[in-house]
């Protein structure tokens, strides 16, 4: 075991490992660290686990747009300050809160199995059994994303958006007991970890909003030289997921975007092929790039010998075979650069310069 290790004397003499987790204080933080962390306690019993719970900037500056507060290391700067002083060793996100490029000393040791990665619709209770087609004109839409409003302003041009901000709780309560918004729109993901999946009035099909590079997955965040660790979480790793959540993210990382871009994916593996669509759109979802490629993944058991560690687009995953990983990511450049070629840099480029500037 590596010197950086806490280890526990239990009063049988038995010495075991105390692995800490980190975690943001929100509740579907906390939420998304205890499953994962009853996941390991199933596959290693003898692991004592410890969750440390910390507050980051992000969760403080709250009236403010995700997207104009910019960068997502907000919300992530904290917890890797803690996991480079060894202070925890895991720290579990929200895949979708993860950049595509993780700082150096850092990597993403597993992605767990995606739940559904689609947006859904929360009514508010005096709208119960409308959707966003039936909805009264001028409805006003809460979000925040700058992709679903960009979407849905083009597909639901009858109804207007405004920005919601504040941790889902926080969100909930300013639908139901303000007459502010009609409607909000959140990840089904989010809503299910926390019980709410009853509020789901309508989830939103790729025809009418794509979701976000990553949305739905877990993502185990570690120190990236951190063997032990890395193999521990690294049977977490869901393969399906993993080739997915890469295509994705070389997509978005080829595009040269950032969570602050209105860009959505798509994806599917049907037997051994993976299929991306991925597209762009400008702030009104007027202008807009978008298109499929796919790509053969096999997903076999032929793990790489070398002792070479490959990683892609931040991931780590040397259980998985590196043939349909370099497959994976390639799949995402590839689609980025066919829209790049239609122009996909002037729409992101002009969307940020607008969004900036509000
Ligand atoms: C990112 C976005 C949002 C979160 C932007 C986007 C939504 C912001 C908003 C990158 N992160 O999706 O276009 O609505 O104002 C976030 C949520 C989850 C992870 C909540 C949500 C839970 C679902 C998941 C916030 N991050 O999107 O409803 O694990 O994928």
């Amino acid at each position: 075991m590596s010197g950086n290790v806490s280890i526990s004397q239990e009063g049988n003499g038995k010495v075991s490992r105390v692995i800490r987790m980190g975690t943001r204080k929100s509740q579907l933080a906390r939420i998304q660290t205890d499953s994962v962390a009853s996941r390991l306690k199933e596959l290693y019993p003898d692991v004592h686990l410890e969750i440390v719970a910390m507050s980051t900037i992000g969760d403080k500056i709250l009236d403010t747009a995700l997207s104009k507060i910019g960068e997502k290391s907000l919300f992530t700067k904290e917890l890797e300050n803690a996991l480079e002083r060894n202070e925890v060793d895991i720290v579990v996100h929200s895949l979708k809160d993860l950049p595509t490029s993780l700082p150096s000393g850092f990597t993403i040791g597993a992605i767990l199995q995606r739940e559904n990665p689609h947006d859904a619709v929360v009514l508010h209770p005096k709208n119960a059994g409308l959707t966003l087609d039936s909805l009264p004109e001028k409805s006003v839409i809460g979000t925040s994303s700058l992709r679903r409003a960009a979407q849905l302003k083009k597909r639901f041009p009858q109804l207007e958006f405004e920005n919601i901000r504040g941790n889902l709780n926080t969100r909930l309560k300013k639908l139901d007991e303000k007459d502010d918004y009609a409607a909000i729109i959140l990840a089904a993901a989010g809503l299910k970890r926390m019980g709410w999946e009853n509020r789901i009035s309508q989830i939103l099909s790729p025809e009418d909003c794509m979701y976000a590079v990553g949305q739905g997955a877990l993502a185990v965040e570690v120190r990236a030289q951190d063997r032990d660790i890395l193999e521990m979480v690294s049977v977490l790793h869901h393969p399906d997921t993993v080739l997915r959540c890469i295509s994705e993210r070389a997509f978005l990382k080829q595009l040269e975007g950032g969570c602050s871009v209105p860009v959505a994916v798509h994806t599917e593996v049907k037997g051994s092929m993976l299929y991306l669509t991925g597209a762009v759109y400008s702030l009104d979802g007027a202008d807009c790039l978008k298109d499929t490629m796919q790509m053969c993944v096999e997903i076999d058991n032929e793990v790489s010998e070398s002792a070479q560690e490959c990683v892609h687009v931040a991931v780590t995953a040397n259980n998985i075979s590196s043939s349909a990983l370099d497959a994976a990511e390639k799949l995402g450049m590839d689609l980025a650069n066919v829209l790049l070629n239609k122009g996909a840099k002037d729409i992101l480029t002009t969307a940020r310069k607008l969004n900036d500037a509000r």
